[in-house]
């Protein structure tokens, strides 16, 4: 008989107002008001991070600082100070594997453990979370929330939902409740844009979400349409992949009509290097290959490989590589039902900042 995997245990851990936090905890003086980690507001500067004194007023992570200074002219802006959050981002990281071997770091502030099996024996997910919270807070001076449930999705979701300083589990028998009552914005990826369509189509929470079928979903977004149809389910098998297990990052799409129109095969290159940028970056990884996929109607299939001298994460690198692939192709002459990219032989970078504080700071 075929065992039974048992239900994993995930953790998943996040900062709170993780820039801002530092910021006050190495100034006392600036503890209880609002103080914006960002861009200066005379300059054409964003918000990296906010206090959670600054959110009150509406202000949050990439508003344009003369924004958030109109908001709340007596709010303290101040620069970030790169270097001694990587270091404390470090530092998390370490207690993070000293729970687990399979520890995913998502971003500076944040990560999955997977702890069904974890280097301490412990038998409760919670306990553990509980643990790493206070040695965040011993080790660093800082608050962590905790979201523990049995994947990664309904981890993340529970992370948020006691924010500062939280630890929310959700239990098998709760996560239908929960994901029901959640408004559609929270489901993580649903962004601004997904998330004004489904209104526009009436869906607001999770029970409507539910509502549709999974080829209504297909039908509206295309195939994330499947993702959202099992994410609401509680249903996520994604795996808490430690860094030095990805070999490649890719995004791709097949299109429910083939495109002939070399403008809209671009432009969705375009997106599907955006994206790559994004997770590249989140991973902390820069890679040499990248990989044009394509399917022609007829099914044959094309993959065109170039590999560059410098690991790169940026987009422009990844999109200029992608145009001149394209010219081996037949996409002037042929439709094309899937497009995709991919990038491949990845190093480790160094811990990177969220795109918009490294230029703007
Ligand atoms: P987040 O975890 O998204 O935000 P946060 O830690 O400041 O607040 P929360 O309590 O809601 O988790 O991001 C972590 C850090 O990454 C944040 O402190 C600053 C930086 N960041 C940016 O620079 N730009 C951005 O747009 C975002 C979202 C974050
Ligand atoms: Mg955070």
């Amino acid at each position: 008989m075929k065992s039974e995997k048992p239900i994993r245990k995930i953790v998943h851990i996040d900062m709170d107002a993780f820039f801002a936090a530092v910021e006050v905890r190495d100034h006392p003086e600036y503890k209880g008001k609002p103080l914006i980690v960002g861009g200066d507001p005379n300059s054409r500067g964003v918000v990296a991070t906010c206090s959670y004194d600054a959110r009150k007023y509406g202000i949050h992570s990439a508003m344009a600082s003369a924004v958030a200074y109109r908001l709340c002219p007596h709010a303290i802006f101040v620069r970030g100070r790169h270097e001694v959050y990587k270091q404390i981002s470090k530092q998390i990281r370490n207690i993070f594997n000293e729970y687990s071997h399979l520890v995913e770091p998502v971003s500076i502030d944040e990560a999955y453990l997977d702890v069904t099996y974890n280097k301490k024996g412990m038998k409760s997910a919670t306990l553990i979370a509980k643990d790493i919270k206070k040695r965040i807070y011993r080790e660093t001076g800082l608050t962590a929330s905790a979201g523990v449930s049995y994947n990664m999705f309904l981890a993340k979701i529970a992370s948020d939902m006691d924010k500062p300083d939280g630890l929310v589990v959700i239990l098998p028998d709760k996560a239908k409740e929960v994901l029901e009552g959640l408004p559609i914005g929270k489901f993580y990826g649903i962004g601004k844009v997904t998330e004004k369509k489904m209104q526009m189509l009436g869906i607001h929470t999770g029970k409507d979400l539910k509502a549709q079928t999974l080829e209504e979903l297909i039908r509206h977004f295309g195939k994330v349409g499947k993702y959202y149809y099992y994410i609401v389910r509680g249903i996520d098998k994604r795996e808490v992949t430690p860094e030095r297990d990805i070999k490649s990052i890719g995004h791709e799409n097949t299109f429910a009509v083939d495109i002939d129109d070399i403008h809209e095969m671009k432009e969705y290159l375009e997106e599907c290097a955006a994206k790559i940028e994004k997770r590249l970056r989140k991973h902390n990884v820069a890679g040499r290959t990248i990989t044009l996929k394509i399917r022609y109607p007829d099914f044959y299939r094309a993959t065109r490989s170039r590999t560059i001298t410098k690991p790169t994460q940026d987009k422009n690198v990844i999109i200029n590589t992608v145009n001149s692939l394209l010219e081996e192709t037949f996409v002037n002459k042929c439709s094309v039902r899937l497009l995709g990219i991919s990038v491949s032989n990845l190093e480790k970078d160094e811990i990177n900042l969220p795109e918009q504080l490294t230029l703007k700071l």
